[in-house]
């Protein structure tokens, strides 16, 4: 959720923000920051009554603006045109120079003795802003300008595909199902060509807001996003890098697989048996999931999968409603409310045809109470199936924590926020659920298994570099590491680095390939999906472990256990209350971040794809 430049009301959109905050003592800067902004704080005494008063009031302003902000949000993201930008930009300037003041306001009680939870909102309130504009007349309102035309610009974006304009979301299906590679490159290369424009406002937005963190007293806005997930920021990002070498061996296992099937399958001079892997071969825009090239990988001795998801839904004749209703089923089935009339009086479902909106997908919370809404362009496939229990997660959760005073309305940190839908929808792709619900008319044996994780490995597994790139780009643009002449080569260097990947050609010198990817236009932090990819995994062992399961992991699904939903209401219902290390345990009884789940769900997978690259020169040597 953000709550930087935006409000707490829609995840995922537009960067929202309280993801980041906790209890981390103010620094020595910010202290310095405290004696010139102490003007500007209302008069609310250097004492623990007027720290709590001077909380209190901040979150009756913050809570009334944030409505009226996501109001007019909600209605630039299903209407883009110049007028719903103007006003949308007018909000987020206020919104955000309200947040900057009350987080150099919260400042005048760093040295004062006050309650623990007026402490964490204090720190709530300077670490929650995704963009923080400086203290000069005109910062915000140009930051504001700045973030609502790069989204409008990711969001509008279309290209020329055979002599037609395409929208993203064509280009999406297009090359997932596509098998000829000069027309991969070509969605690929032509996508890409919606982003060069942005380039200056992006080194812009980074130069004013790298200003107004340093003003509350970050080194920069990479160091203020990593500060966000109570512990030390340099501690944070290790804690990354401890995951992922946790999980490198599992994706360097599956990188080595996948690139020789698509070396049986294209050739040496498409996809050579070494090396990266060419990345439009991957059945995704940004290859960053790989699920929708199965057919081409699909284990060639042993079991078969025996069903398509996306044909199940075709032939089903399931359209995006009944998509969206059979996600809150789920749910309900875990003793949760169902939604309430207004979800589905005001959500956007589908692509509307009369005009231009924000289509990648979000979960809004309007008045932080009870108006929840999806607006998604949701189209009938697997992925999309996917995605509804995604957005429906993040929507259950706000609901959970809507009693929280306003500071803690949010997720425990910005990853349980991501974690909650996904942890869903392990069961809920699970062949017993799909048969329980009408969809699937066998359940398959154990013969397929492997092609069934092998399947989930190609979504979660290869995710997890992904994940983790983009925010190690960030994190060096706003460090300045990263020049914004150097942005779209250091972002092919992740790439390598990372995935193991390259672009299907040459880049061109003015490519902006970054701003293809909405979270960059879109100012939403990314390390919240990456740490989602390890949760949801927690969660899910977890909740196996507490309905009894004792048969293989991937094989559990806890639709219908109302004892489990209840457990995990009781751990959403905490919003950002607490550390989140004590969210974790309230549901799993773990404390930390613990990718061994992610290895427990895929062993037997990850024992068969050691197999399969016997003698095999695994890695691409970067
Ligand atoms: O952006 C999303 C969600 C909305 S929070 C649709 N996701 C990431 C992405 O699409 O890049 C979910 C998975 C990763
Ligand atoms: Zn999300």
């Amino acid at each position: 959720m953000k709550r930087s430049l935006m409000t707490a009301a829609a995840v995922c959109a537009l960067g929202l923000g309280l993801a980041a905050c906790a209890g981390m003592a103010m620094n020595s800067e910010a202290q310095a920051a405290a004696p010139e902004q102490a003007a500007a704080a209302p008069a609310f005494p250097a004492t623990a009554e007027g720290a709590t008063a001077f909380v209190a009031d901040a979150e009756a302003r913050l809570a009334a603006l944030n409505e009226e902000a996501a109001r007019i949000q909600w209605t630039r993201a299903t209407n883009i045109t110049f007028d719903t930008m103007w006003l949308e930009s007018r909000i987020n300037a206020k919104y955000t120079e309200t947040q900057v003041e009350l987080a150099n306001g919260a400042a005048r009680f760093n040295d004062v003795q006050v309650p623990d939870d007026v402490r964490r909102k204090l720190n709530l309130l300077r670490l929650g802003i995704v963009l923080p504009a400086p203290n000069r007349p005109g910062a915000a309102a140009e930051l504001a300008e700045i973030t609502t035309r790069l989204d409008s610009t990711y969001s509008v974006g279309k290209f020329d595909f055979q002599g037609r304009q395409i929208t993203l979301d064509d280009a999406n299906i297009l090359i997932a199902e596509s098998r000829n590679p000069e027309e991969t490159k070509a969605l690929y290369e032509g996508w890409r060509t919606i982003s060069p424009v942005m380039a200056p406002d992006y080194a812009r937005m980074v130069e004013i807001a790298n200003e107004g963190s340093r003003e509350l007293g970050f080194a920069d806005t990479g160091a203020m996003w990593r500060a966000g997930y109570d512990m030390d920021p340099d501690a944070f990002a290790a804690e990354t890098d401890r995951l992922w070498e946790q999980v490198k061996p599992f994706y360097e296992n599956l990188h080595c697989y996948v690139r020789n099937r698509l070396n049986a399958k294209y050739g040496d001079a498409v996809q050579p048996d070494h090396g990266p892997i060419r990345a439009d071969l991957l059945g995704n825009m940004w290859s960053q999931q790989w699920g929708n090239i199965y057919d081409v990988v699909a284990p060639t001795t042993g079991g078969e999968s025996s069903y398509d998801l996306t044909e199940l839904l075709t032939s089903q004749n399931y359209d995006a409603n009944r998509m969206v209703k059979t996600g809150e089923n789920f749910y309900v089935s875990m003793g949760l409310d169902p939604l309430p009339q207004t979800f589905w009086e005001r959500s956007m479902i589908t692509r509307p045809q009369d005009r231009e909106v924000v289509c990648h997908a979000s979960a809004w919370n309007l008045d932080n109470l009870e108006d929840i809404r999806i607006k998604m362009c949701t189209q009938v496939n697997g992925d999309d199936f996917y995605t509804v229990h995604h957005e429906l997660g993040h929507n259950y959760y706000q609901r959970a924590y809507k009693d929280q005073p306003f500071l803690f309305k949010n997720g425990a940190n910005d990853g349980f926020h991501e974690a909650i839908g996904d942890f869903v929808g392990l069961s809920a792709l699970t062949p017993t659920y799909l048969n329980q619900i009408g969809l699937l008319q066998t359940v398959p044996g154990d013969e397929e298994d492997i092609p069934f994780l092998l399947k989930m490995a190609l979504d979660k597994i290869a995710f997890l570099p992904f994940g983790l790139m983009v925010d190690r780009w960030r994190w060096d643009v706003f460090s300045g590491e990263t020049a914004p002449a150097e942005y779209n080569d250091a972002w092919s260097a992740n790439m390598l680095k990372y995935q193991g990947l390259v672009p299907p050609g040459p880049r061109p010198a003015n490519a902006f390939d970054p701003g293809a990817k909405y979270h960059i236009p879109g100012n939403t932090p990314y390390t919240r999906y990456f740490l989602a990819h390890i949760y949801q995994f927690q969660f899910h062992r977890a909740a196996c472990k507490q309905a009894g399961w004792t048969g293989p992991l991937h094989r559990c699904s806890i639709y219908g256990n109302k004892e489990v939903g209840e457990r995990f209401n009781v751990m959403m219902e905490m919003g950002q209350s607490r550390p989140w290390p004590e969210a974790m345990a309230a549901f799993t009884g773990e404390n930390g971040n613990d990718a061994s789940a992610v290895a427990d769900y895929f062993a037997p997978l990850n024992v068969w794809l050691t197999e399969q690259n016997r003698g095999k020169d695994c890695g691409w040597g970067a």
